[in-house]
């Protein structure tokens, strides 16, 4: 594979509502696009760590260690190496410690190669519903009716206002849509002891997983020991790259890793972790970091690819009011050429 030029360049684009980050909230995404110029085609990734300002000007907390400024230097100092040819892109993709760029350029490296199928399954959506505080029970009744009827699960983000407020959602989703199963995401937002009165109370024939139950990921066990409610993990892999997970985690409540790969790094980390999983009978779901549509659409692809039974999350791109080069509506679509460019490199 011979590339002609490297194009980053970035984007910012406005969130018409809040959308969640844990419990933060963002107006606005950032992230930068490399273009790679092969053979006269063009290939595209998004590259956007989940990192920077919340609405509230304070610094997000939880995710991305990286920021974008640092995304772009490494890029700087990584890509020219490409272009002399004495480094392929998966090279300088474990050249990296950071893991947006990481996930970016082994990304990119499998476009060029051809690797990802090019359309996705039809995924049935997992729509997310967030709570809102003090939330009239007659609006809430009109937010579950306006779910699309096709669905058979539903992710509702907890330990967000009060248990009763939330328990109470819960409920009242279920009295209208009785067959839907449930995954609750707390963000780490309880205590033990919380995560216990609130699990205590959940309907469980319904509920697949909590996703990061407890402040403290160890706690999630006894919660699983005393509640019999399975817990998923997500932000406990990207914060500790190295922590293992073992067989004996699957008897102690453990029934899905939440994998959010602009989080995790190369493509050949998220394959590993994947096929581990799957070696331990853990389900794996693929999950957006706030990509725009470009980022998206490409985890659709790699989730058909490597979790082809899995629905990935990414029910986060109806706040975006612009697509990112994929788009088929010129008046709500930013192309390449409408993004500031950082730098060039031709071979
Ligand atoms: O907590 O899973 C999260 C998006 C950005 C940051 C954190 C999270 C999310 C999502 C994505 O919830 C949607 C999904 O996983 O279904
Ligand atoms: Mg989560």
């Amino acid at each position: 594979m011979k590339i002609d030029a490297l194009t980053l360049a970035r984007y910012q684009i406005p969130l018409e509502a809040g959308l969640p980050v844990g419990k933060q909230r963002i107006e606005s995404r950032q992230g930068v696009v490399l273009r790679a110029c092969v053979d006269g085609g063009e290939h595209y990734v998004e590259i956007a760590p989940l990192s920077g300002t919340d609405r509230d000007g304070q610094l997000i907390n939880g995710f991305s260690r990286e920021s974008l400024d640092e995304v772009i230097a490494e890029a700087k100092n990584l890509l020219p190496s490409v272009m002399n040819g004495t480094h392929d892109l998966q090279n300088a993709c474990h050249g990296t410690a950071l893991p947006s760029l990481a996930w970016g350029l082994s990304l990119l490296s499998a476009k060029i190669l051809g690797q990802l199928p090019l359309h996705h399954h039809q995924f049935l959506p997992v729509p997310l519903l967030l709570p809102r505080e003090g939330e009239p029970g007659a609006l809430l009744k009109q937010r579950i009716a306006a779910l699309p009827p096709a669905i058979t699960r539903l992710k509702i983000k907890v330990a967000q206002t009060s248990m009763a407020e939330e328990l109470s959602l819960i409920y009242a989703v279920l009295e209208q849509r009785p067959t839907l199963k449930l995954r609750l995401d707390a963000n780490q937002g309880f205590e033990l002891a919380e995560a216990e009165s609130f699990c205590a109370c959940l309907p469980k024939a319904a509920i697949e997983y909590v996703e990061e139950p407890c402040r403290r990921w160890q706690d999630n066990m006894t919660l699983f020991s005393r509640t019999g409610i399975p817990f998923a993990l997500d932000e406990t892999l990207a914060r500790n790259p190295n922590e293992e997970i073992s067989a004996e985690l699957h008897t102690q409540g453990l029934r899905a890793l939440v994998l959010k790969p602009m989080l995790l790094g190369s493509l050949q980390r998220l394959q590993n972790l994947i096929r581990h999983a799957d070696a331990l009978g853990i389900r794996t779901v693929l999950s957006s970091s706030l990509e725009a549509s470009l980022g998206i659409h490409d985890i659709c692809r790699v989730a058909s690819w490597l979790t082809p039974d899995e629905a990935p999350g990414v029910d986060t791109l109806s706040a975006f009011g612009k697509t990112l080069i994929t788009g088929d509506d010129p008046r709500h679509n930013l192309t390449f050429d409408a993004l500031t460019t950082v730098f060039t490199l031709e071979k």
